[in-house]
């Protein structure tokens, strides 16, 4: 158990460092002390979790880490997710449904936090979503967005090994003749404006917040 940090900024810093050292528990119970220190969930997402994944990134790229090292601040990440998410729902005001949101992570990538970030932020921005999760076979978005005649699609890709897929999901729905029916969105780590443009996508977006904006530009 952490002791009790009173000063806002020296709690994020706390939440990076526990990401950075691998310590789960640690990493809970400072987003827990945030939390209850009225802390905003996006700053708590934002100052103090992601920039912990970003230097655990960093390391691992300089061969300092190791998949395992990946793996333990993930999971630290994602329990702490699992107790920002309820907060990020209840901060944002109810609004009428501004549409249907289909989202994955493209079929052969894992990587699921930024992703269900996404997920929860528009969902709370007052968006159905359906959440297909991760390595999502390109079929299997076609299949949901006829089925649920979404009108809105998102990607997820953090691999440059995996970015193109979302050229193929494009493809297979105009293969379909669905391709009009839905604005597809696309985000991730190696993907930008430029890639968007190159693969036919509607749009691209930095984050969760560049999504919400995004989605509503499109079909709001
Ligand atoms: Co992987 N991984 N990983 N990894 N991993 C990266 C992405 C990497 C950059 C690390 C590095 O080398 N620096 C690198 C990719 C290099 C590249 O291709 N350019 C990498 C690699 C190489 C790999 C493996 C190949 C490692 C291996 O096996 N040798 C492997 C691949 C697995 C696979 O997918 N097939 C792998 C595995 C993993 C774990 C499973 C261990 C784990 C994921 C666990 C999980 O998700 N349950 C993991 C992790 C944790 C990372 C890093 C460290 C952190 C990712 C993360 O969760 N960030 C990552 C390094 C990094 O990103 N700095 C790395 C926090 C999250 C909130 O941010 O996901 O970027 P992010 O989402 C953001 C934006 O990107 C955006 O909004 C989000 C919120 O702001 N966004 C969207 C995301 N999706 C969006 C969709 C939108 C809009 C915005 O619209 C639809």
């Amino acid at each position: 158990m952490s002791e009790k940090l009173s000063n806002n900024g020296q709690l994020l810093s706390a939440i990076t460092n526990s990401i950075v050292e691998g310590e789960p528990d640690e990493t809970v119970d400072l987003t827990r002390q945030a939390i209850e220190a009225n802390i905003k969930p996006l700053t708590i997402i934002n100052e103090g979790l992601v920039p912990g994944m970003n230097i655990v990134g960093d390391k691992f790229q300089s061969g300092e880490y190791f998949l395992p090292h990946l793996i333990i601040a993930a999971s630290g990440m994602q329990r702490s997710m699992k107790l920002l998410e309820p907060e990020l729902q209840a901060r944002q005001q109810a609004v009428e449904r501004a549409g249907t949101l289909v989202i994955g992570s493209v079929a052969g990538d894992i990587h699921e936090i930024g992703k269900s970030l996404v997920g929860t932020m528009m969902s709370a921005s007052g968006f159905q979503v359906y959440d297909l999760g991760v390595d999502v076979p390109t079929e299997v978005f076609v299949a949901k967005i006829r089925e649920t005649g979404a009108n809105l699609l998102g990607l997820s890709a953090l691999l440059t090994t995996t970015m193109t897929v979302q050229r193929d999901v494009i493809e297979a729905l105009e293969e379909a003749g669905i391709r009009d029916q839905v604005k597809v969105i696309i985000g991730g780590a190696p993907v930008n404006q430029e890639w968007a443009d190159t693969i036919g996508a509607d749009g691209y977006a930095d984050d969760a917040v560049g999504a919400i904006e995004l989605a509503k530009q499109l079909v709001g």
